[in-house]
């Protein structure tokens, strides 16, 4: 019996499913390029390249190792264009007794997958994906019959499961949770550990170029391009990070600081989501760090929170509420995106510094997409579906099972709690505690409206008065809204209409600052 195997652009894994089993002799694995992928969003034209040169690579080291491919390049002759006309065209070429496909990391795609078995006259086996902590079935047993879900409580479930950071049954050093002491900002001077560069190799130069060529008018610079796209180059990035990064992770979790895009964050989202590194792998070596006495346990924890607990978390409230999840709008937002999301074109500095970090790296570490770009399209209740299709677009790590629930879900609240406890609303005066920011703004941080005030505070209060209905009940927001409490409704009225005038015409928002 002869299989086709479908390796797909982010199942670069050699411990696939749908490699598992291979028979040299007879099988064959299918990689195709496709401008369908490249182009169902706009995607960052880092994000391109390190999709097909890491597919590239991974292709040569399969046949390094006996294994036929066909791979299908983008300007193969006679592409077709889309997954689903490369699997049709290669089963015609081949004619495999039967189609392996480890299931997509997408319900787009996943769906796809499902048609195949039942329109393609061949048996397609559909196999789990085992490339993480858990299946999706352990989420769905897990969520059943729970009237609320937090990422705390399956991450400590994980934690036993797992024995990470465990000892006899406990958390190590007697708490599951160090995030209280993660919150520092970043002292003035602090050295920041250099980061390790992986420039274009000849494969990557030729896959700029066809980048350039075909997805020329997408967001984002290639120059500087320097992602891992192997997992020896991975490898290297992790093991640098353990050294270099992590000791201090903990500490500057949440900081952020001018012209500083990375602090002591990992960088290895891309290689996680694309398989070029396995989480459970990542997640051994920092515990051994900290086992070693390398790494405090603050960053150990905090580290392997987002990977054991958040990373999974995520991708199991993804599929347990796909494909209704994906037009949740529990906060009722209309508004567009401003065009500063892809011209980098504001006075917030704020804004403009995660912007700049994005369109150069196609990368913002989490505090940056969540409580900078992501608060603000909360506050000023910017459609939730516009704001994911930015997400999924600009980062070299978004893949959908990932950066949906993290948009939808953490950012703009479009689920209205079904995955955090609070919307992340923040005014003004929290950037300012967590970075150099304001200092250099147009705005000022310490007003609270009129023309020059913060657009964050000026949004911010706007905001809960707009949701008062829907989230005064929130425990995690009573002091905010016991503040309100005491506002006249002449306050609050003059509020809501400092708002809208700001978001009506967004002139003051996009101020003289260019920076694209
Ligand atoms: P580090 O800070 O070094 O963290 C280590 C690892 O933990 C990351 O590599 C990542 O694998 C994992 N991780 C951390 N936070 C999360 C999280 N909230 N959810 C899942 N995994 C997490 N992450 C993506 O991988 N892809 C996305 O498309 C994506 N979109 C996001 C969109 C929004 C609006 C927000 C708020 C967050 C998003 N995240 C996404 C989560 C997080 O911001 C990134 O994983 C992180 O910034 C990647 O950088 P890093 O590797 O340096 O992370
Ligand atoms: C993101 C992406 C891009 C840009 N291009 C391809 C491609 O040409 N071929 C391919 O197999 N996969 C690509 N991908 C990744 C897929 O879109 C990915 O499988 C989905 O994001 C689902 O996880
Ligand atoms: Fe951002 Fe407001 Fe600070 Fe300016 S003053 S950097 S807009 S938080």
């Amino acid at each position: 019996m002869s299989a086709l195997r479908l390796v797909l652009g982010d199942q670069l894994s050699h411990e696939l499913s749908a490699l598992a089993g291979l028979d040299p002799a007879r099988d064959r694995v299918l990689m195709a390029e496709v401008a369908e992928e490249g182009s169902y969003v706009a995607h960052h034209k880092q994000k391109l390249v390190l999709f097909l040169s890491a597919m590239r690579h991974f292709a040569g080291e399969l046949s390094a190792r006996g294994v036929a491919v066909d791979y299908v390049r983008l300007d193969s002759p006679g592409n077709s264009g889309s997954l689903d006309g490369e699997v049709r065209r290669a089963l015609d070429r081949h004619r495999p007794d039967r189609l392996i496909v480890t299931e997509p990391g997408e319900w787009r795609l996943q769906q796809l997958a499902e048609r195949w078995q039942r329109t393609l006259g061949l048996p397609v086996e559909l196999r789990e994906d085992s490339r993480f902590f858990t299946g999706r079935a352990r989420f769905a047993a897990w969520a059943a019959g729970r009237r609320q879900w937090r990422m705390e409580h399956f991450y400590r479930l994980l934690r036993r499961e797992t024995g990470l950071l465990m000892q006899a049954g406990e958390p190590v050093g007697g708490r599951w949770n160090w995030d209280a002491e993660n919150r520092r900002s970043l002292p003035k001077g602090m050295a920041l550990p250099p980061r390790r560069r992986f420039p274009p190799d000849a494969v990557t130069v030729e896959v700029m170029a066809l980048v350039e060529a075909r997805f020329g008018r997408h967001f984002g610079r290639l120059e500087g391009f320097d992602w891992p796209v192997t997992r020896a180059d991975a490898l290297a990035a992790l093991d640098d990070f353990i050294a270099t990064g992590l000791p201090a992770f903990g500490d500057y979790q949440d900081a952020m600081a001018s012209g500083q895009p990375f602090l002591f964050h990992s960088l290895l989202s891309p290689a996680l989501n694309l398989g070029l590194l396995d989480p459970r792998e990542v997640c051994r070596r920092a515990e051994a760090a900290w086992r070693d006495g390398r790494v405090p346990l603050n960053a150990a924890e905090g580290f392997i929170r987002q990977i054991l607990g958040w990373r999974e978390y995520v991708r199991g409230v993804y599929w347990h509420l796909m494909p209704g999840y994906a037009d949740g709008n529990a906060l009722q937002a209309t508004r567009p995106l401003p065009a500063f999301y892809w011209t980098g074109q504001t006075a917030m500095r704020c804004v403009g510094e995660a912007i700049r970090s994005t369109r150069d790296h196609a990368y913002a570490h989490h505090i940056q997409r969540l409580m900078i770009t992501g608060n603000f399209a909360l506050l000023a209740g910017i459609a939730p579906r516009e704001v994911e299709r930015w997400y999924l677009a600009v980062y070299a790590d978004a893949v959908e099972w990932v950066e949906m629930p993290n948009t939808l879900g953490m950012a703009v609240f479009a689920d209205g709690g079904r995955m955090a406890s609070k919307p992340y609303a923040a005014s003004g005066a929290y950037i300012d505690r967590m970075s150099d920011f304001c200092g250099g703004c147009a705005f000022d941080v310490r007003r609270r409206s009129g023309p020059g005030a913060c657009p964050f505070n000026r949004l911010y209060w706007a905001f809960l008065i707009r949701n008062e209905a829907r989230l005064s009940g929130n425990p995690r927001l009573a002091l905010a809204y016991r503040q309100l409490a005491a506002w006249p409704e002449v306050r609050k009225a003059a509020a809501l209409g400092e708002a809208d005038a700001l978001l009506d015409d967004l002139d003051e928002l996009e101020g003289p600052a260019r920076l694209l």
